[in-house]
């Protein structure tokens, strides 16, 4: 995973006992040499052999031929991706065009590692392999919740493992400006609560990423999203910011109007492009307030004065001059998909993140864009509703337009944003015009510790989808290989699950097993259902715990989607995996027991013991229909059962419901449920 654009896999493996040795043909660099490094620690860590000192002579090894090329577009969107990999009895033989090839021939080739009884082995395989979009990105706020430096390395890595190549940092928002500028110290002096990366961080973290093929691409946001920076600076604010003010903590804009902002920005933006190397710097741009403008007599009387009828046309001012203080620095403006609502140069990106019909209207106005509508982490959706949504689709995200009608009195202008365009289609210069993908993760519910879990393995499966052909689109298929993959990458150092254990251990010291037990077969609410504040004025919830079940349990319980394959194979006929489903179930059922116990007294715990009681009835009614039980009585109460689960699921099936309807105890859903319905013969 990805899966690669051709592979032949033969019958056989390869043994490598005594580890591999690499033979070099072609553009041998020192970052080639760090890569190699990379594989073979990960190689011992995925085989369970020993690493060998980097300067073994290598007795044994088997050899793997590495043939490159050099190339000036690596850590570019030009950079050449593809290779090929054989593995066979001879060895092994890596072909690649530059760098960037090289590293995805080793992560392939990784994944291909058999651990096996004696000695690992590689598998037997052709592989022929190139991605179909260049941007493949992954986009974590480190405002709202900052990430440490160590955290942040571990996603990079993971990220290399899985062939993703963009790293976008939401850098500064209304919770804190991230990054130390020299020439605006008040920035984090006032704004960043002693929580930011030091350039010299910078500096470290943006050569790590480059190392593994990854460019790091920084998030500024401006006009909105804030607060922070007009905290420090306020003659730059459209309206006096109040310290501490929870409605303006997401809405303060700077003011359009001032010569002085876009003097400061001009001088902002130079220090941290020259950090940053990448061509690319996304500006934000979105989610302006209208009022924090209008409501500015002097703003108003400028827009006035300029003709303006709308504070778009105002921002499209803005979004103009600020693409060519970029361009002056050598920069290509990116921004949300808000600054393409109003003409603005054609170079610029537009990420689209509403809904997919920005898509079409932006590349209709001959910007590039990246694709962030659908692949939401925040969501908190399983892994297969992102997985499914094509980059090239205009239709495959958004509001259904019933729906966005029926929500617009609560909505207001936003129904228009968020409603699908039916009639949106794409021409093939428009397809081109889609440089690829990003998964954004906003962090206003997610900690340091809670990232990894957060992140992956969805991201994994995004990667497949910015990947591998369009035509790769089996979800069962995909839940299989995710699981191996997640594991590959908590092996070789993802934290995903040695953090969940860490939280599960401190609600529950000395018996963490219940807590997991549960967090394992259930998911938290979506659709920012869980986000306890996100619709009360302000966008972190600083009162809010995170150290709950909900923030334990991930939003694709990989062993309820295990259970459900094996109930589906039940239900076709096949006897053989009845044990394996008897033993599972019995353990669901009896956990609560357990969970009864060490829940006693601990407040987030009791919260969550309906939750634990009602998997406890599920896997009983799955132990039920295994026994072959089929009375009326019994069917009526199991129907019942799941019907409770169906409606836990729709009341956060959208942003609007997840608001306002009542959610299940303890915010969990039971994901075990389409599994027992198969078993139960109720679907
Ligand atoms: C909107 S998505 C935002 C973010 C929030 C997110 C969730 C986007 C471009 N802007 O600032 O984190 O909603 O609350």
């Amino acid at each position: 995973m990805p899966q690669p654009a051709s592979a032949q896999f033969d019958t056989g493996s390869l043994p490598i006992p005594a580890g591999l040795s690499v033979v070099w043909e072609g553009t041998r660099t020192a970052l080639l040499d760090r890569a190699v490094g990379r594989f073979t620690a990960r190689l011992a860590a995925l085989g369970g052999i020993p690493a060998p000192a980097p300067d073994a002579p290598g007795g044994g090894a088997i050899p793997l031929h590495i043939r490159v090329g050099s190339d000036p577009g690596y850590l570019s969107i030009a950079a050449r991706e593809q290779y090929r990999l054989t593995v066979d009895a001879n060895g092994i033989d890596l072909v690649a065009d530059g760098p960037a090839g090289v590293l995805h021939g080793l992560a392939t080739l990784l994944q291909l590692v058999q651990a096996g009884p004696q000695q690992p082995s590689i598998a037997y395989a052709r592989i022929d392999d190139a991605p179909r979009f260049a941007w493949r990105g992954v986009m974590i706020d480190v405002s709202r919740h900052f990430m440490t430096i160590e955290t942040l390395k571990r996603q990079i890595d993971a990220m290399e493992m899985v062939k993703l190549d963009v790293l976008h940092l939401h850098l500064s928002d209304g919770q804190g400006f991230r990054v130390e500028s020299r020439v605006f110290p008040r920035l984090t002096r006032v704004a960043s609560h002693g929580q930011y990366y030091t350039q010299d961080q910078i500096r470290d973290l943006v050569a790590y990423a480059a190392d593994r093929g990854i460019r790091i691409v920084p998030e500024f946001d401006t006009p909105g999203h804030s607060f922070a920076l007009l905290l420090a600076y306020p003659e730059l604010a459209s309206q006096a910011p109040v310290p501490g003010d929870r409605h303006q903590v997401n809405v303060a804009a700077i003011n359009p109007t001032l010569e002085e902002s876009y003097r400061f920005l001009r001088r902002l933006y130079g220090e941290m492009g020259r950090l940053f190397p990448d061509r690319y710097f996304h500006a934000g741009g979105d989610e302006v307030s209208p009022t924090q403008w209008t409501k500015n007599p002097a703003i108003a009387a400028f827009m006035t004065q300029h003709g303006f009828a709308t504070t778009q046309q105002l921002q499209a001012r803005f979004t103009a001059r600020i693409q060519k203080i970029l361009q002056d620095q050598g920069k290509i403006m990116m921004g949300w998909d808000e600054v393409s609502e109003a003409p603005i140069p054609d170079n610029v990106v537009v990420e689209a993140w509403r809904g997919s019909k920005f898509i079409a209207s932006a590349t209709r106005a001959g910007h590039p864009v990246v694709v962030s509508a659908g692949y939401y982490l925040d969501f908190l959706l399983p892994a297969s509703e992102h997985y499914l949504v094509d980059p090239l689709d205009p239709r495959a995200s958004g509001l259904a337009p019933e729906l966005a009608e029926k929500l617009r009195p609560k909505l207001g202008a936003m129904a228009d944003a968020l409603k699908l365009d039916p009639s949106a289609t794409m021409t093939p210069v428009q397809d081109r015009l889609v440089m690829g993908g990003e998964a954004p993760l906003w962090t206003e519910v997610v900690t340091d510790e809670m990232l990894d879990a957060r992140l992956w393995p969805r991201s994994a499966a995004i990667a497949e989808r910015f990947w591998s052909p369009a035509s790769v689109r089996d979800v069962r298929d995909m839940y299989r290989r995710l699981a191996v993959v997640q594991d590959e990458l908590c092996v070789t150092g993802l934290q995903a699950q040695a953090n969940r254990y860490r939280m599960a251990a401190r609600l529950s010291p000395g018996d963490a097993g219940p807590v997991l037990a549960l967090a394992d077969a259930t998911s938290p609410i979506r659709n920012y259902g869980h986000n306890h504040l996100v619709f009360h004025g302000t966008k972190i919830a600083p009162e809010q715990r995170m150290n709950t079940p909900s923030d334990i349990a991930a939003p694709d319980s990989l062993a309820a989607e295990r259970f459900d394959d094996l109930a589906h194979r039940y239900v076709a006929g096949d006897r053989s995996v009845r044990p394996v489903l008897e033993t599972m179930l019995t353990r669901w059922r009896d956990n609560d027991v357990a969970f009864q116990a060490v829940s006693a007294g601990h407040p987030i715990l009791e919260e969550a013991r309906p939750a634990s009681q009602e998997l406890k009835a599920l896997a009983q009614a799955g132990l039920d229909a295994l026994a072959g039980r089929k009375d009326t009585q019994w069917r009526a109460a199991t129907s019942a059962l799941l019907a409770r689960q169906d409606q836990a699921v729709a009341a956060s099936a959208n942003m609007v419901v997840s608001r306002a309807a009542p959610q299940p105890p303890a915010d969990l859903l039971q994901d075990i449920t389409p599994g027992v319905r198969a078993l139960a013969g109720l679907d």
